[in-house]
């Protein structure tokens, strides 16, 4: 009888050092993003790792991969549906090529501005295309985010005027068809390049010129290998913050809502510096010496929706979707 009680007692006592073993554990998530360190959707990644820590001490080590280390730009989604990464922001672009519904947030000129991006997404319209994602591709979306408005970026000066003037300008878009189609539909030749291979093709003349909102061309120094910023606003652009499935379903619920709550904070830190340095960078990029100018914006966007509505994508997106985010 002694004998079983010991025995007992020693089995509980393993049972509870293996408990503590595994609370000492804090599960590791890993991110990976193409962003450069600076850039404000790189720094929104620490705000939402120093929240997730502190509020839940000792359960999380947040692992942060920048400059495309970890995955390639792009492969983010399929690396998470596989259970080989945690989290990461992806693009309206990555998840069309899942879900070509999701083309209608890749298409110009239809988000107007961060506000505008704001409500669609806080909207049902913002509720159902989550759902979609997590349907069909077993990704959660905790937030988005506003990468900025994106404006084309000229290694020379060019007059750039309507989408005519672009006839034979070799534009660096990132490389799927959705991008190179936008490209296409602002007059130019779109090309193919990784984010991360920007600066050096740039520099080496391999293309024209490329298109990213103001505060990504100065955290990475595109202004240093470029003559020409055109303000055409053709893109309102954002990057979704998103979770395995298969991470996600190993969450409780107090977890699941740290994080989302850390997301969305995370967020929230990165709309308010993007915008503010986007009213402010004009008289920075004119202190490097690049020439700012204004096309005529109207022309791009009448070019730029009737390539859209007269193409293959607008017949994937839902009956009436296109009026909803217009009227909101
Ligand atoms: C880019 O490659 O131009 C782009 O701006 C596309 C975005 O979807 C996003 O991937 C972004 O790069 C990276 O986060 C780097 O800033």
């Amino acid at each position: 009888m002694r004998r079983m009680l010991r025995a007992l007692a020693g089995a509980l006592v393993g049972t509870a050092l293996l408990a503590t073993a595994a609370q000492a554990a804090p599960m590791k998530i890993r991110i990976s993003t193409p962003a450069v360190p600076g850039d404000w959707h790189a720094e929104m990644l620490y705000i939402f790792k120093e929240y997730v820590e502190r509020s839940l001490p000792g359960q999380f080590d947040v692992e942060i991969h920048l400059n495309a280390t970890l995955f390639k730009q792009g492969t983010e989604p399929a690396a998470m549906q596989r259970g080989n990464l945690d989290m990461a922001m992806i693009s309206a672009q990555d998840i069309a090529k899942q879900i070509p519904e999701w083309s209608i947030f890749t298409a110009g000129y239809i988000i107007r501005d961060p506000e505008h991006l704001k409500r669609v997404f806080a909207s049902d319209v913002g509720r159902e295309m989550f759902d979609l994602v997590r349907e069909r591709m077993g990704i959660e979306i905790l937030s988005v985010a506003y990468l900025g408005t994106r404006e084309l970026n000229l290694r020379e000066v060019r007059d750039v005027k309507t989408p005519a003037d672009l006839a034979g300008v070799k534009l660096r878009m990132p490389g799927s068809d959705t991008w190179q189609f936008l490209g296409r539909c602002l007059g130019a030749d779109p090309v193919p390049v990784a984010f991360n291979e920007v600066y050096l093709a740039l520099k080496t003349g391999t293309i024209d010129g490329q298109d990213n909102p103001l505060p990504t061309d100065q955290k990475a120094k595109f202004y240093e290998v470029t003559e020409q910023i055109v303000l055409t606003h053709h893109l309102v652009d954002k990057v979704f913050l998103s979770i395995s499935g298969k991470t996600w379903s190993k969450l409780d619920d107090e977890q699941k809502e740290v994080f989302r709550e850390a997301a969305q904070a995370a967020a929230f830190f990165n709309d308010n510096n993007r915008i503010r340095d986007e009213k402010k960078l004009l008289k920075f990029f004119e202190e490097q010496g690049l020439v700012i100018t204004e096309p005529d914006r109207e022309a791009f966007r009448r070019h730029v929706q009737e390539c859209y509505l007269n193409s293959p994508y607008a017949e994937t997106w839902p009956e009436g979707l296109l009026e909803r985010i217009n009227a909101l």
